[in-house]
């Protein structure tokens, strides 16, 4: 009943393809004078010879299969490779993935096994304007991070018997309500057996079921944000006596809501306090050392932060499964950034981010730390067009999960044609910086001017900043604070906090960003933008006490 898994982490081959002719040139079957690349990380900074490159890329793997697993159903996972991906094993073309952050699977038809197979896979991240997200060039991109490359996320073969449990759809309230839709595979009959284990794996509740069920689950303890309680929903298949699949999942029983204008855990209101961030790290590119994870959840809990926004586009299970141990609260952001008006008109592109978020919400919909969904950062919404399509994908978020609130991000403000649209109304606001820079007093009135405005447009609904901060560059000292210093970060981010946070209808405050990350090359940023409260390598800059005393105050 186990999944035998074979990880394919480690270092491949690797080679460009700049002229994007190993295709016809066979190199699916394999590839000469290949160069080695190690796997989860982007190519990008592995090699300075990669280091601006984005178009089409190989990578290359053998693997050993051993005999005793002959007669299961092999199939090849990536946790997130992109932005295209096309798959061959021993030779022959198993699958094609659009889309860098989130997990994919393919059957492998022709596995040897007592033997070597040989998994190729052609990654193309030249960036095209329908791509999601999308951009034009390496430089001039519709979004303020690094395009990077390569297949970021962990990669393992995993065996299955005949009949297999696809997925388990989870929803649960703090008061011990639990429902479980099982997706299964099989054509013949089954039953399952679930058991609900806790943190010492003693059984709390367990049941035979068909299908889908609902049930309260007594004497459970709730996750939340002090005490994130764990459990694991284990779901035993069981055909003619057999076990022939076994998954779990882990849960914890909350409830969040948006209500009464304000966010609510587990019945209390709760402030949002924290980041938008970025999954960003010298050499390793976009996925993140275990390390710097550990490091991270550290100094948001030293900060005080209870949440933070997996900008712009869905993290890692790896950072998302530490959310749910650390008990903190995640809006998880659909990689739908820089949105045009060509996009809100294509049919197709509509289609295309359905998929995008449907992907998202299936990887992740199980985990107590996520509470919310983004569906789109910055999108250009001043038209009706632009409103239409925002409703459409809120409305398709709705129709997957109708547990949790959504929203998207507004940089246009009161011009924005679909602001009143999401559960919440989040507001990314730069005044201070992109505008009026270097006066902050009359930045945060004007940010003081627009809340109070856009609250009277929409009494019902709370407000959260989702995005604001200034560029503070490490060891950039002045005395008075002018822009770019560290003393004008902290008392950008000092003054917004302050003045904010006393209107009641301010339900979250997210500074933009945890740590400064890489951009595309542009007049305005160094290498990074450099807007962290922590450098690229998590060295604190001057504002993070300010930060964490504020935050300690915010209810
Ligand atoms: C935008 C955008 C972010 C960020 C920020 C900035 O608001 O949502 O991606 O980079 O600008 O620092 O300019």
């Amino acid at each position: 009943g186990v999944r035998p898994r074979i990880p394919l982490d480690g270092f491949w081959g690797f080679r460009l393809d700049p002229g994007n002719a190993g295709e016809s040139n066979g190199w699916f079957k394999g590839f000469e004078s290949s160069d080695h690349i190690y796997v989860p990380a982007s190519w990008n900074e592995q090699n300075p010879d990669w280091d601006g490159y984005s178009g089409v890329a190989w990578y290359l793997m053998d693997f050993y299969v051993p005999r005793e697993l002959n007669g299961l159903t092999p199939w090849i996972i990536f946790e997130g490779s992109g932005y295209l991906s096309r798959v061959w094993v021993n030779g022959v073309f198993i699958g094609e993935h659009e889309g860098s952050f989130t997990l994919f699977k393919f059957k492998i038809p022709n596995l040897n096994y007592g033997g070597w197979n040989r998994v190729v896979v052609k990654i193309d991240n030249t960036l095209k304007p329908d791509n999601i997200p999308p951009g034009e060039g390496l430089n001039a991109t519709y979004f303020d991070f690094y395009h990077y490359g390569g297949i970021q996320r962990p990669v393992w073969v995993e065996f299955t018997h005949g009949c297999f449990i696809d997925d388990l759809i989870i929803a649960t309230r703090h008061d011990g309500y639990l429902k479980v839709q099982p997706v299964v595979n099989c054509s013949r009959p089954f039953k399952l057996e679930l058991s609900l284990l806790d943190k010492s794996g003693g059984v709390v509740y367990s049941r035979v079921v068909e299908g889908a069920f609902e049930d309260y689950v007594k004497g459970l303890e709730p996750w939340s944000i002090e005490h994130p309680v764990l459990y694991t929903l284990e779901a035993r298949l069981i055909t003619n006596n057999d076990v022939e699949d076994t998954v779990t999942e882990r849960i914890g029983f909350r409830t969040f809501e948006v209500k009464a204008g304000g966010f609510y855990l587990n019945g209390e209101s709760i402030f949002l306090k924290g980041f938008g961030r970025h999954e960003d790290y010298p050499i390793f590119g976009r996925a993140l050392p275990g390390p710097v994870l550990i490091r991270d959840y550290y100094n948001m809990r030293r900060i005080n932060a209870n949440s933070f926004r997996t900008s712009h586009y869905p993290y890692s299970n790896a950072h998302l499964d530490l959310a749910d141990e650390f008990g903190v609260l995640v809006i998880l952001e659909a990689p739908l950034v820089g949105l045009r008006e060509h996009h809100f008109s294509n049919r197709d592109y509509l289609e295309k981010a359905k998929r995008v978020i449907s992907e998202m919400i299936r990887q992740h919909r199980n985990r107590p730390s996520v509470v919310m969904y983004s569906v789109a950062n910055e999108p250009n919404s001043i038209t009706d067009e632009a409103r239409v399509f925002l409703g459409e994908l809120m409305n398709h978020v709705k129709s997957i999960d109708p547990t949790r609130p959504v929203i998207y991000t507004s940089f246009r403000h009161l011009d924005d044609k679909a602001l009143g649209l999401g559960d919440a109304v989040a507001l990314n606001i730069y005044f201070g910086w992109y505008s009026d820079t270097g006066d902050v007093e009359t930045g945060v009135a004007k940010a003081v001017k627009l809340i109070e405005e856009v609250h009277s447009r929409y009494p019902d609904k709370p407000i959260i900043i989702t995005e604001f901060g200034a560029e503070g560059v490490t060891g950039l000292h002045h005395d008075p604070p002018v822009a770019w210093s560290e003393e004008y970060q902290e008392l950008f981010l000092r003054r917004y906090i302050e003045e904010l946070s006393k209107k009641p209808y301010v339900r979250g405050l997210h500074i933009w960003n945890y740590a400064d990350f890489r951009t595309p090359q542009n007049p305005r940023r160094v290498i990074l933008n450099t807007k962290g409260l922590y450098t690229r390598d998590r060295r604190p800059k001057l504002a993070t006490r300010t930060v964490a005393e504020l935050f300690s105050k915010l209810k």
